[in-house]
């Protein structure tokens, strides 16, 4: 249905390829080694490593639709709506443990298996911005329909997207798009998690050049009973065109389960999402044709990553919607429960609860279509950005299904409460797509690698320092006055809204703060801030909370300016989290750079050795036995 009424053209960006190193490999040269990486990238989230408040991709808040589009998107939204309110039954699908044949079928009426596929392509054809839209929408009613569509859509066939040639375009995406075919993203496996590129799938070529013989097991595969075509990655043999050596390098399959060899597990017994299809996926000597090498031999690594990191804004959405449905439980029941004479949300204790839902909601919507913006927009450089969204995200969406149990009390445990499965299918959100812990240090790492270029670079002009006077003077100029706490010049004030002007004094000082404290850790580690995780993490967090800073501080000032009917509630939730964020920010730099922090994470250390080899608790019991 979508299908047919689509007027957008399909925006999804080729990704450039960002070439870094995250958690292997240090370099000699002192900071750490800076390969491919765009060293003028417009990237906000880079750009604050170097303590630089780069806007354009922040301010003015994106707009990125033609009136035409809106108009398109409001049609999508109200049948979308509709449909999940009307034939999908939540409750239902989680009793079954499979999504109903009806709403499989209604999905794919609406065209919902194919929103971003282009409509030479028989898809819909939308934007990230309007795919954001309808996929908010999902995740106010089933995260577990969500599932189904985003492994196919958002990971399962995107390769395809971003990668394919026009054959494998033409031949694929049509039947994907409907829906007949379903896709799967096979990656992980079980000696191969976050350390994605440990892959053990193997696939070797014929000697006629013609095919590969793919062998090997993958698992916790969303949509691994249920697809026709996988996106495969396996390791592949590739000789090095300079020494002539040969090495093993991941590449990228398209994978058919016609092809043959292919069976999948049953399907895994889960906490949530448990109407998703989740199976460990086999594949015994399947002759994969050269043609289906999707990105290029040897380019499976990077296939793979790009993939993730455009796909997750989508579930920065999604949980925008769960936030959403999680605040209107919430508030339903504050509004109408009676104790000790008073409607509960009249309680400070309730009102601190709900202001803090609403504001995490603020942020997360804030960051998903800031970064669907940016990625509309045309910009190449988000994977920071959409880390610290997807990670912000699945924590905010947690906080907020958590606390609405809190103020629904007995009553939000039960499971007619409509949140008790909300619960249950929000925990994997801080796992898969990356692990939170995983996203933090890619996060601080990447950044800390683009700094260093900064750093790299001053470090080549001191070699000529008359020749280079200018790059001396001005980066070491900066350099000092960040050391002595004097700022940078860095101001937020032409862009954000008079009335927020404290909260854009907190957010520069932030981003000085913040610049001046990776200088300062890149100085003092060296290459061994790779081995630095717990000091990482509280850069990372730094990050995410300045993220979230400039996110709302555009957000809030575009409402403000167009005398927007919400706008002094927008205000006011800017300026509630750029305070506690900016002590957050405070207190999280601090203890990166602190003798003492350092200290308490050597302790920390040592804990968790003993505990390790203990078994579980080291101490006696207070008893005694
Ligand atoms: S799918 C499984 C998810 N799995 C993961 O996410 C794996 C996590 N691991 C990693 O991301 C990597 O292994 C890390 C890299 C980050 C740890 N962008 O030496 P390296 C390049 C671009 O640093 P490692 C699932 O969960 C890098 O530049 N490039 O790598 C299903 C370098 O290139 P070069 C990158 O130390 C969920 C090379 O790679 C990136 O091994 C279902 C090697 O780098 C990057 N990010 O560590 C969800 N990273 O050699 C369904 C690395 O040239 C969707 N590189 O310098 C739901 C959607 C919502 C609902 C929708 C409803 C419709």
């Amino acid at each position: 249905m979508f299908r047919s009424v689509a007027r957008a053209s399909s925006v999804v960006g080729s990704q450039q390829l960002l070439s870094r190193s995250v958690l292997r490999r240090p370099d000699v040269l002192g900071v750490i080694q800076s390969r491919n990486v765009q060293e003028d990238s417009k990237s906000f989230g880079l750009n604050l490593f170097r303590g630089q408040n780069r806007v354009e991709q922040v301010f003015p808040f994106p707009d990125v639709m033609h009136a035409d589009q809106k108009e398109t998107l409001q049609m999508f939204v109200d049948q979308t709506a509709k449909f999940f309110e009307t034939t999908n039954n939540s409750d239902k699908n989680d009793a079954l443990e499979t999504v109903e044949p009806k709403t499989m079928e209604g999905l794919k009426a609406l065209g919902a298996f194919g929103l971003q596929v282009p409509n030479e392509h028989h898809g819909v054809g939308l934007t990230n911005t309007q795919y954001a839209r309808l996929v908010e929408i999902v995740g106010a009613h089933d995260l577990g329909v969500g599932i189904v569509l985003g492994a196919h859509q958002s990971i399962g066939f995107k390769g395809i997207l971003l990668f394919g040639t026009d054959a494998q375009k033409a031949k694929y995406l049509p039947k994907l798009a409907s829906g007949e075919n379903m896709a799967a993203f096979c990656l992980t496996e079980p000696a191969s998690g976050s350390d994605a590129s440990s892959i053990k799938t193997r696939a070797v070529l014929s000697p006629d050049g013609k095919h590969y013989l793919l062998s090997g097991g993958k698992i916790w595969i969303s949509n691994g009973g249920l697809a026709e075509i996988f996106t495969v990655f396996a390791k592949t043999e590739v000789k090095d065109e300079v020494t002539g050596d040969t090495k093993d390098k991941v590449t990228a399959f398209i994978v058919e389960r016609s092809f043959g060899g292919v069976t999948n597990g049953p399907p895994e017994k889960k906490m949530g999402i448990k109407c998703s299809n989740t199976a460990e996926v086999y594949f015994d000597n399947v002759k994969v044709p050269v043609e289906n090498v999707l990105g290029g031999v040897g380019g499976g690594f990077k296939v793979a990553m790009n993939i993730l990191n455009n796909g997750r804004f989508g579930m920065v959405a999604a949980l925008a919607g769960t936030i959403r449905y999680s605040i209107h439980k919430a508030v339903d029941h504050a509004a109408q429960r009676l104790q000790f004479g008073k409607k509960i949300h009249e309680f400070g204790a309730m009102q601190e609860k709900i202001a803090q839902m609403a504001i995490r909601h603020y942020v997360t919507e804030s960051m998903a279509y800031m970064i669907s913006g940016n990625m509309d927009a045309g910009f190449k450089d988000f994977q920071i950005e959409a880390a610290i969204g997807k990670i912000y995200a699945s924590e905010s969406a947690w906080f907020c299904a958590d606390e609405a149990v809190q103020i629904m009390g007995g009553m939000g445990y039960m499971r007619a409460s409509g949140i008790e499965r909300v619960v249950r299918d929000l925990r994997i959100f801080r796992i898969f797509e990356g692990t939170n812990d995983i996203l933090r240090l890619f996060i601080a790492m990447t950044g800390m690698q683009y700094a260093s270029g900064d750093l790299k670079e001053i470090q080549k002009a001191l070699k000529n320092p008359v020749g280079n006077l200018g790059t001396v003077m001005g980066m070491g100029t900066k350099m000092m006055k960040r050391r002595m706490g004097l700022s940078t010049g860095v101001s937020l004030q032409s862009v954000v809204h008079p009335d927020l002007s404290t909260a854009g004094n907190q957010t520069a000082q932030a981003i000085e703060k913040f610049g001046a404290t990776v200088e300062q850790l890149l100085m003092k580690y060296k290459k061994s801030i790779i081995d630095e995780q717990m000091v990482l993490n509280r850069v990372a967090d730094a990050a995410i909370d300045i993220y979230g800073m400039v996110s709302v501080l555009s957000r809030a000032s575009r409402s403000l300016k167009n005398n927007s009917p919400s706008a002094q509630t927008e205000s006011h939730m800017c300026q509630v989290f750029c305070e506690e964020a900016s002590l957050r920010v405070d207190n999280n730099l601090a203890i990166s750079t602190s003798g003492a922090a350092h200290k308490r994470f050597e302790k920390m250390t040592a804990i968790s050795n003993h505990v390790v080899q203990a078994g579980g608790i080291v101490q006696e019991h207070p008893l005694g036995f």
